[in-house]
């Protein structure tokens, strides 16, 4: 196994800080990068977004043959559409961390059910984005203290 966290973030994330603040914040996506390296440490972290879905699995798929310590992952809309990211992601035997910004349970209904979800070692929802932060740090001690995925995954 490696020391690296993956840092995943889906479709238009790119575009953080720049529209909706008083849903998402003002914060940057490249802020967001700063405040999850920080949080890291010395581990090394892998901080990507794509608005495709199929790189976005191919980055889970990389995380795998690397034997990545953990992932964070924002699918942001993929969250309730991709079965493909789920089946990719059920493949990885490190903690996952599901992160949303904003309470997708506070949303209409159609926010409310995510693919990803049932395959997460934990979700993160509503804490703007500090979640990334505490995501990032959560996983850095369940990698240090060995927690291994839960068998019920
Ligand atoms: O709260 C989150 O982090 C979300 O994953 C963000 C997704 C949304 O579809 C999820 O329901 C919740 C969408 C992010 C839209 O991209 C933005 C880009 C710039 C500014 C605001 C949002």
């Amino acid at each position: 196994m490696t020391g690296t966290i993956y840092v995943l973030n889906g479709p238009n994330l790119n575009r953080l800080g720049t529209r909706e603040p008083e849903i998402y914040g003002r914060t940057t996506l490249a802020e967001v990068e700063t405040m999850c390296r920080e949080a890291a440490g010395d581990r090394r972290l892998v901080f990507r977004q794509s608005n495709k879905e199929f790189e976005l699995i191919e980055w889970v798929h990389e995380a795998i043959d690397e034997r990545a310590a953990g992932i964070v992952i924002n699918p942001a809309a993929f969250t309730f559409t991709s079965m493909a990211i789920m089946d990719a992601l059920k493949m990885f035997s490190g903690p996952i961390v599901e992160l949303h910004i904003s309470n997708i349970h506070k949303r209409e209904k159609i926010y409310h059910r995510s693919f990803v979800s049932p395959v997460a070692t934990a979700v993160i929802a509503g804490l703007g984005t500090r979640g990334y932060v505490a995501a990032v740090r959560a996983v850095c001690e369940m990698v240090a203290n060995e927690e291994l995925k839960p068998a019920a995954r």
